[in-house]
């Protein structure tokens, strides 16, 4: 399918972050001219970051492998030494080293950690369930533990499903709350929304208010009608010192929401003693505004409450969300237009109403710290106990798929030094950094624009219900990422290298069909599945899975019921996406909770706010500084520093300092500041600026590439120094399991 023109422009939607925009590639002479936004594409209408235009820099990038690399032992610095290799070579080497390991130690010992691409990766989408599922092993971790996993228990709870998630209605909304979100960098998440900083300019335009709250003034902040700038980790007091106002002025009204949520009666006393005057002295933010903002959430014709990052990743993430989620049931903005919405994706199963089942963490738990299971998975803080305490299912092998947890997860030099501990390890990625550089075999899949994609992920959480897919714009020497993700998985069931990856992606599709001819509601009900899979199409098994399942979805074809309906074959034929419309309200439907009721008290809330209270006393008192995150727009996560046009410039990964506090610790613009947590210590170059409130500090994550054995030469040259190492994994969010990445206690000293 791939148009092997020279000279040609192909549409693409960008891969790299959330917020899916459309790109417009120039081709000439078979090679990437130039990137820009796709003014014709139905959901971001030219908007582009300079990331997107990056990818011909990451095309062409000559550290990026275009060939798997096998480890040959270290040099004389003690860094590793790797000899690139044919494809057969590398899987004899995985068979191998899967093999040997699981002889010696059996199944559990190899454990499996999953990075952000992995959300976006379409070949992931379909196959890496599948994958995991050969491994065999429940010691499995992700970046969704030092991300949003207390969105997806706090989901879990309320709505019976952790993908079951509220996005703010920015396109209607007359009031958007943006709490610990920075879309004016990150350009959105868990709200898919391409453009974001355009639709918060043209929100403001057509009147509608916008408020930030976050410990610094970001540039969401400096666009937004009004900031509040907030102490890092409180804002579950300051949600709940809301909540309590509005049941004292009588201004709670669930309205359409009342016949079906259960435990509002309940809230005003679990609330108690969380009073705006409390909640001021913890958070620092001033009374009234907290009883002006909950107000003029409840008196708005529609309000969305969003948080992001800055909730999720703190001691009450979990709780903080479901304050939120709350918050917008009480004052009536949930499932309504211009309040929270639920997506309505083309990739969803269309399934009749059915009743639901409590929501479970906790199915088994972890060998070291004996935590529970979170949707199938531990916390990545943990990561680094699993391998180096000895006993029976220690970790002695990792698969890593696109991460990097040794700069992005908590305690950076322990993590480290357990991947150096392991007897054997794999890595999916086509970088050798920090992490990979301990395996023993890196497979590289094709580049982003050697393959397909369609993301059915975030087209979940979309501001609008969007489809576009695109074709890989060039063809790739080596096998499709499918193919790859398929043999491994064939690897790891025991059948050898030498079986055809074919098995596992008619598998697939047979598999997703066999269920829609079963399912009373499927467009395609009881019809016979050999003549469904013979009319399935796509180049490669992901792409043939997508088309399964787009044409059984809620707009697809049906296979022939509904001729105008979606297919991949639609989509190619419309290179700018297909614009579904609006959210649509959804509840009760959406529901999988029992009784297909919002049962506010589902999970154990009530003692969070209890832990939380007892917290809110030692806050009080305490003036230690703390340490948040920032995102830059030319930055994302740890893998994009290779990148000259993106790194250039002026040093990012700075500490940022108020004035205030530069001055009480002795601290200078563009001096060294030496930064001290319970777990570690960095030095970085101060930056001093009122940015940041006064007792915050802040530094980006991501930075760190100057460890040996790396192959980034761009990066190593802007090597930046690992926030992480100061992060303390002995610090979670209890519920979810979720890493405290923002608010870590430290102290200052110039270096
Ligand atoms: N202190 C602090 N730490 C943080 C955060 C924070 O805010 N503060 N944010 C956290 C968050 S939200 C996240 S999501 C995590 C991210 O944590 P990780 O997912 O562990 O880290 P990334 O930097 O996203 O690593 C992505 C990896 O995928 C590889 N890659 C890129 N494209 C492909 C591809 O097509 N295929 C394959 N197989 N690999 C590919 C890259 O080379 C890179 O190695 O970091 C977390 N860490
Ligand atoms: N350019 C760029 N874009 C990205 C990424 C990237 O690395 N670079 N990463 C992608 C990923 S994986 C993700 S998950 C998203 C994240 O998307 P966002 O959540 O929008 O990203 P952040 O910039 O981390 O915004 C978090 C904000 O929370 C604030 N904050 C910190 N602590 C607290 C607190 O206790 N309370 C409150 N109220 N605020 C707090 C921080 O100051 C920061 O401004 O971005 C995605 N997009
Ligand atoms: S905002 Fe995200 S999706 Fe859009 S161009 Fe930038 S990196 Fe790509
Ligand atoms: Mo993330």
């Amino acid at each position: 399918m791939t148009d092997t023109a020279t000279d040609r422009t192909v549409y693409r939607t960008c891969p790299l972050c959330e917020a899916t925009c459309g790109l417009e590639i120039s081709i000439r002479d078979g090679k990437v001219a130039r990137i820009r936004g796709d003014r014709d594409d139905v959901f971001s209408s030219g908007f582009i970051c300079p990331k997107g235009s990056s990818l011909k820099q990451l095309h062409d990038d000559p550290d990026r492998l275009r060939k798997p690399v096998v480890r040959r032992g270290i040099d004389a610095d003690g860094a590793p030494v790797f000899e690139e290799v044919e494809w057969d070579e590398a899987w004899e080497v995985v068979a191998e080293k899967l093999t040997s390991v699981r002889a010696a130690h059996g199944t559990e010992s190899v454990g499996v950690y999953l990075g952000n691409p992995a959300a976006h990766l379409l070949s992931a989408s379909t196959h890496l369930r599948q994958m995991v599922k050969a491994l065999g092993s429940h010691t499995r971790f992700s970046a969704s533990t030092v991300d949003q996993m207390p969105r997806h228990v706090a989901s879990g709870h309320l709505y019976g499903g952790g993908l079951i998630i509220p996005i703010p209605d920015i396109e209607r909304t007359d009031l958007l709350v943006m709490i610990g979100a920075n879309p004016f960098e990150s350009n959105g998440s868990i709200c898919t929304a391409p453009g974001f900083p355009d639709r918060i300019d043209a929100m403001r335009e057509r009147g509608a208010r916008v408020v930030v709250i976050d410990p610094r003034r970001t540039p969401t902040a400096e666009h937004a009608d009004q900031h509040l700038a907030i102490k890092p980790g409180t804002d579950a007091v300051l949600l709940a010192a809301m909540m309590n106002h509005l049941f004292n002025v009588g201004s709670v009204n669930p309205a359409h929401l009342a016949s079906i949520v259960d435990g509002l009666d309940e809230l005003p006393a679990a609330l108690a003693g969380m009073t705006p005057e409390t909640a001021a002295d913890v958070t620092g933010v001033d009374a009234d505004a907290i009883r002006a903002l909950a107000e003029e959430i409840a008196d708005a014709d529609s309000a969305a409450i969003y948080g992001r990052i800055g909730t999720c990743t703190v001691e009450f993430g979990t709780l903080t969300t479901w304050l939120i989620d709350v918050l917008s049931i009480v004052t009536g903005n949930l499932d309504r237009p211009g309040g929270s919405m639920f997506t309505s994706p083309a990739s969803e199963r269309v399934r009749p109403p059915s009743e639901g089942r409590p929501y479970k963490i906790g199915r088994f738990t972890s060998r070291v710290n004996n935590r529970p299971e979170v949707q199938g998975e531990f916390p990545v803080a943990d990561l680094p106990d699993e391998i180096l305490t000895p006993g029976e299912g220690q970790l002695r092998m990792m698969v890593t798929f696109a991460g990097n947890p040794v700069l992005s997860c908590p305690d950076g030099v322990r993590m480290d030094q357990a991947f150096s501990d392991l007897e054997a390890m794999i890595s999916f990625d086509i970088y050798i950094n920090e992490t990979t550089r301990h395996a023993d075999v890196i497979l590289p899949p094709p580049g982003s624009l050697e393959k397909s994609h369609y993301d059915i992920s975030f087209y979940s959480f979309g501001v609008r219900n969007i489809a576009n897919y695109s074709p890989a714009v060039f063809d790739h020497d080596g096998p499709s990422e499918d193919d790859i993700l398929a043999k491994f998985t064939l690897i790891a069931m025991g059948m050898g290298t030498d079986v055809d990856p074919a098995v596992v992606h008619d598998q697939l599709v047979r598999g997703l069909l066999e269920g829609e001819v079963r399912s009373d509601h499927s467009p395609v009900a009881g019809r016979d599945v050999d003549e469904l899979v013979a009319m399935v199409e796509g180049p490669t098994g992901s792409d043939r899975v997508l088309d399964a399942m787009l044409r059984t979805g809620p707009y697809g074809d049906g296979f022939g019921s509904e001729p105008d309906g979606l297919s991949l074959a639609k989509l190619l034929r419309n290179p700018h996406g297909i614009d579904l419309g609006p959210l649509v309200p959804r509840l009760p439907g959406v529901l999988k909770s029992p009784a297909n009721r919002i049962n506010l008290w589902a999970g154990p809330f009530r003692d969070e706010l209890d832990r939380l209270r007892a917290r809110v006393h030692e806050w009080a008192e305490e003036p230690r500084l703390r340490l948040v995150g920032r995102r830059h727009v030319r930055s994302n996560n740890s893998w994009m520093h290779n990148l000259e046009v993106l790194v250039k410039g002026k040093e990012r990964c700075t500490l940022q300092v108020h004035p205030d506090d530069a001055r009480r610790f002795g601290l200078v613009e563009g001096g060294q500041a030496e930064i001290k947590s319970r777990v570690g210590k960095v030095v970085a170059p101060v930056e001093v600026t009122d940015l940041v409130m006064k007792g915050v500090v802040s530094l980006p994550h991501g930075w760190g590439h100057s460890m040996p054995g790396a192959k980034l030469e761009v990066a190593g040259r802007y090597a930046g120094i690992n926030t992480n190492i100061l992060t303390d994994p002995a610090m979670i969010d209890p519920m979810s399991g979720n890493a405290v990445l923002n608010a870590i206690p430290v102290e200052v000293a110039p270096a």
